[in-house]
């Protein structure tokens, strides 16, 4: 048995099983020597708690990862328990949630006593040590504490070259375990952290002031080679904001694929205009080096809309990747948001049409339609805020604001009743299923969404009764 001291990070609850790759970072730069890593992810472990009884006793401390939403309620769950079970042990909060609410959850709970904001790695190492040895966390830049009765906030940690981190260490996980919960050989990986743009729907821009970092391609290719002989995974999934924020560095990361003969298929997120800048050879090396699949946000058919919520992009830069990605046999993701405080019926129905419009392009496209919600840490959130709206005012309260297939407060029910209508009719219509028994059918969805007639759902009745069909958007 190991006699190193432990560090417990646990992965709350949430929907999806993407491998925990904020627990993976700052416990990679963990000196593995001194302490023993121990992450524990609810999403695909049965009895989190008894493996927590089992670690708790040697423990310098329990961190958790945090995203807005239902995560918090299982987060805050968890970490009592823990607290009940070692009142001295120090328990970190970290992720998203906390970045944009650094003091609110160590003023709501006194089972929280630190939380982490902004990039996590050298905050959580410098953090580890000064608990082992008892320093107090006065210079700790990126966190906030209690101390005595007050919650301090430390200075902001400046973003840190991504590169500057050694290599993140997945045996800390079971990744075969992820493998089989995804039912695919699917690594989760991420190369750049932050952004440089500003929609104003989106926290980034708040947390990492539109600031940038990402691992060079060389650097890339010998981590994947690293990791495609160990794991053998057949499929990468990259979670970076925008990937493709430099062109030279994805034709070299392409190349490094190709030559180091990692046979896979990988998928990422685009921005229209960087889609736009990349060369023609440089798509082609994407489509070579197995790019299968993107998601490229267009959030609304309407340039005043995009305009409006700073988007930086133009309709046409959207058009030019859909031709590229037709004509290279790579499907796309266009996901479009509906509901926008402000947004007007013409403005809904240029969304409708530009969705219908890719959608008619290839099989291959899909065009998931969400509903606007009020994600804290966005401009247009801070701007509803000014105007009235009440946003969650307790850790607990956000913990109950998930709004996934809700349709947001600026959605009348007629309206959402239409979107629900057409997002069925352009499945039914457009979709890759292609059974000869529905052809009647899809030729009359093609015809509704053609038409704008979407009233008297008949076939929607009917394939609900025969299959119920997973929309999925
Ligand atoms: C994977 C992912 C998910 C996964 C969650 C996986 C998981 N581990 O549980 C799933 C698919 C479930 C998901 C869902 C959603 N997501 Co999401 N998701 C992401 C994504 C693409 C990657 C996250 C990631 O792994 N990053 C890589 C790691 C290394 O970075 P990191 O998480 O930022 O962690 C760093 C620091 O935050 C810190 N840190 C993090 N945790 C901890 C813990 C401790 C103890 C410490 C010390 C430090 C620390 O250190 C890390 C290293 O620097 C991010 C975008 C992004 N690129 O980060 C969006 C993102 C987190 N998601 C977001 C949103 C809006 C959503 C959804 C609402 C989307 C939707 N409409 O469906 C839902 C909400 C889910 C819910 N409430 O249940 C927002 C943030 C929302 C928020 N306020 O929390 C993001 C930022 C996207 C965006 N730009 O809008 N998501
Ligand atoms: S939506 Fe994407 S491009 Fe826009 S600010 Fe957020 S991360 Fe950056």
């Amino acid at each position: 048995m190991s006699s190193r001291k432990k560090i417990i990070l646990y992965n709350p609850k949430t929907v999806f099983f993407d491998m925990p790759l904020a627990l993976l970072a700052i416990g990679s730069v963990i000196d593995q020597k001194k302490y023993e890593v121990i992450i524990i992810d609810a999403r695909v472990e049965e009895n989190v708690v008894e493996l927590i009884k089992q670690h708790i006793h040697n423990a310098i401390c329990f961190g958790v990862t945090i995203i807005t939403g239902a995560p918090i309620k299982d987060g805050l769950y968890i970490s009592q328990k823990v607290k009940q079970l070692n009142p001295d042990l120090p328990v970190i909060w970290g992720g998203w949630h906390t970045s944009l609410f650094p003091a609110q959850p160590i003023e709501d709970h006194s089972f929280i006593d630190i939380t982490v904001y902004g990039q996590g790695e050298e905050t959580f190492k410098e953090l580890v040590d000064h608990l082992v040895e008892g320093i107090p966390l006065d210079n700790v830049k990126g966190i906030a504490y209690r101390n005595n009765e007050n919650v301090v906030k430390n200075p902001t940690r400046p973003l840190l070259a991504m590169d500057s981190f050694g290599r993140i260490n997945y045996d800390l996980i079971n990744v075969e375990r992820y493998f089989e919960k995804k039912g695919k050989r699917q690594f989760d990986y991420i190369s750049s952290t932050g952004c440089y743009f500003r929609c104003a729907f989106c926290a980034d821009p708040f947390v990492y002031e539109r600031n940038y970092t990402a691992i060079p391609a060389a650097k890339m290719g010998d981590d994947l080679e690293y990791y495609y002989q160990k794991y053998k995974f057949s499929d990468l999934n990259f979670q970076d904001e925008t990937f493709f924020t430099y062109a030279n560095r994805i034709e070299e990361f392409t190349k490094e694929l190709i030559s180091r003969k990692i046979n896979i298929s990988w998928v990422a997120t685009m921005r229209a205009d960087q889609g736009e800048r990349l060369t023609y050879k440089i798509w082609k090396l994407c489509k070579q080096s197995g790019l299968r699949r993107l998601l490229i946000g267009v959030e609304s058919g309407s340039q005043e809309m995009l305009d409006w919520m700073k988007k930086d992009i133009k309709l046409s830069q959207v058009f030019f990747c859909a031709e590229k990605c037709n004509e290279l046999d790579i499907s796309v993701i266009f996901p479009f948001i509906v509901g926008f405080p402000s947004e007007t019926d013409e403005s809904v129905a240029d969304t409708i049409k530009v969705i219908k419009n890719l959608r008619s392009h290839s099989p291959n496209f899909d065009t998931p339609i969400f509903y606007f919600n009020p994600y804290p840490g966005s401009a247009i959130t801070e701007e509803v805020v000014n105007n009235g709206y009440e946003l969650p005012s307790s850790t607990e309260e956000w913990g109950d604001f998930d709004y996934i297939g809700s349709s947001g407060p600026w959605v009348s029910r007629e309206k959402e009743n239409f979107f629900e209508a057409f997002k069925f009719y352009l499945k039914l219509g457009y979709g890759r299923k292609r059974e000869v028994l529905f052809y009647p059918l899809r030729i009359l969805a093609q015809w509704r969404c053609n038409n704008d007639q979407y009233k008297f759902p008949i076939e929607k009745f009917i394939i609900e009764k025969i299959r119920p069909m997973q929309l999925s958007s």
